[in-house]
């Protein structure tokens, strides 16, 4: 189902990748709600493997090997998690969680989950679902992995880098899976981020979700409303499987984003005006269907469908303009990445710390978020979505909602513009020289505040005025060293 169900006039899902739950219950009611972030993406909330291997003390990454459905792990506790999803709904604030459902575990040999729960990978013994070697996909590949990707059989049944694969097409999987999918609804959940969905068949997903109830009008949904869905599909459009397969059950991401818009602010034999027909004239997936990022908590650590063009918060000033256009445009469900530091080992290209685990103590208990004056965050934790540029920028996009783009202007390279309707306005500089230029815009003549600079706070712009003219056209200077070398402005913050 392709409806995030946000309340009104939001639009944007942030990831809150690796929070802890109180944090992310403080975070609902002291920022997204007030600054209008529509739902959040949560880390896998069930029990996991606890990984640790001789360098390796319990990466990010242990996450999604699960152990069972138990709602106990470094976010925290059930109980915590039930607390979360009621606060943030409370303030208007969606939660979708990340559902590991492809596999379980690796071989970890006998263990215990963050729960407690013992398992044994060896006989694919998952004790506290429970789980045994007839639910899985086994002599598939020699009992290894995926060899070749244009094998669809073997992309769904093979093992997706030693992972043991459930079969879904299974009644007592499909039964597992949807009672934890339940719960979560009950609990107030709207929605799934389904993890490695290309590694599953789009008709087992389909069977599961058709046992799952629809979303409560006690914690405010419209009556009978499905779950939201977003599918992890990587489809580069070179592959057996197509995201199409997967429009039947949600959306899906839309992975070709990435790269290319990297491309384009890095100016890797690429230009800011093409970005002119930016979505399906670019044969992305349809807007209805695309689920929109600049990068994830994957790509941008060089993991999943990455490269060296991914922006991330490292590259601060493009990631920034990125944002500020993905949020400006009109295509898809957008989502914001927020993330935490870690300090990388590049050996040849390659990130040898890209397992680094969130800020944590030396017991490995995750690290509050901790907000300092400037609403900026520290502890170790980036938190893109509070930098001023995006917040602003998604309210930007809460407030065009509906209209289309006008009056697209560029120079033939690297500075562009276009108006919402009569609602917003955007001009960025990525060339390397000054843009100055009088543009026709459709927004109504008078003063605005632009919300790249600044923001309205005790009725008065912190950041630059914009004059819309009586000649509908609006005056722009723009630095090519300018911190942030962009202007957005909106009837939302007339002056
Ligand atoms: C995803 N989407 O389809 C996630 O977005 C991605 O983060 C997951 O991989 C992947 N699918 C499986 O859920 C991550 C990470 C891998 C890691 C796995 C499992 O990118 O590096 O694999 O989680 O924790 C790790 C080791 C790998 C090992 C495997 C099994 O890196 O070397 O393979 O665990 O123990 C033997």
């Amino acid at each position: 189902q392709n409806d995030p169900h946000f309340v009104a006039n939001r639009t944007t899902i942030v990831h809150l990748f690796e929070w802890g739950w109180n944090d992310i219950a403080k975070e609902c009611e002291q920022f997204l709600g007030p600054f209008g972030y529509g739902g959040v993406q949560v880390s896998p909330p069930n029990e996991n493997v606890i990984a640790a291997s001789g360098e390796i003390q319990r990466p990010w990454w242990e996450r999604y090997q699960p152990v069972s459905y138990k709602l106990e792990t470094r976010s925290g506790t059930e109980k915590q998690f039930k607390a979360m999803v009621k606060k943030c709904n409370s303030v208007g604030v969606r939660i979708y969680i990340d559902a590991v459902i492809n596999h379980m575990t690796g071989d970890w040999g006998v263990g215990y989950g963050t729960g407690g729960s013992y398992f044994d990978a060896s006989s694919l013994n998952y004790s506290a679902v429970p789980y045994s070697k007839e639910d899985f996909n086994t002599g598939y590949c020699n009992n290894g992995n995926i060899q070749n990707y244009q094998d669809t059989d073997q992309v769904r049944n093979c093992k997706l880098q030693g992972l043991h694969d459930l079969n879904q097409g299974k009644k007592h999987v499909r039964e597992r899976i949807s009672a934890y999918f339940n719960k979560l609804v009950s609990y107030g959940v709207a929605g799934f981020r389904i993890d490695a969905s290309k590694h599953m068949w789009p008709g087992d997903i389909k069977a599961i979700l058709d046992q799952v109830n629809s979303l409560s009008t006690a914690h405010g949904f419209p009556s009978g409303a499905r779950p939201f869905v977003f599918q992890e599909v990587i489809d580069l459009g070179n592959e057996g499987i197509k995201a199409q397969d997967y429009f039947g059950n949600g959306r899906v991401t839309e992975f070709k984003i990435c790269a290319n818009i990297g491309n384009i602010f890095r100016k890797w034999n690429q230009q800011l005006r093409w970005l002119k027909n930016w979505g399906e004239g670019w044969s992305f997936l349809p807007s209805v269907n695309a689920l929109v990022f600049v990068d994830n908590h994957d790509n941008q650590r060089g993991h999943g469908a990455g490269g060296e063009s991914i922006l991330t918060f490292r590259v601060a000033r493009l990631y920034k303009m990125a944002q500020a256009f993905t949020l400006a445009w009109p295509y898809g469900v957008t989502r914001v990445m927020s993330s935490y530091n870690w300090e990388q080992k590049l050996v040849e290209g390659k990130d040898k710390n890209d397992w680094i685990g969130p800020p944590h103590d030396d017991k490995f208990k995750i690290l509050p978020v901790t907000i300092k004056s400037d609403m900026t965050c520290e502890n170790g934790w980036i938190c893109e979505h509070r930098w001023r540029q995006i917040f602003n920028m998604v309210g930007f996009r809460n407030h065009v909602q509906g209209t289309i783009v006008e009056g697209w202007w560029d120079n033939q390279k690297d500075q562009i513009a276009f108006s919402r309707g009569n609602r917003g306005f955007i001009a960025i500089n990525n060339d390397d020289h000054m843009l100055d230029a009088s543009i026709p815009t459709t927004l109504p003549p008078g003063d605005y505040c632009d919300l790249i600079s600044g923001r309205i706070v005790g009725g008065k712009c912190t950041g630059k005025i914009i004059t819309v003219g009586s000649d509908n056209k609006v005056n722009i200077k723009i630095s090519n060293t300018d911190e942030d070398p962009m202007v957005a402005i909106t009837t939302e913050m007339k002056l």
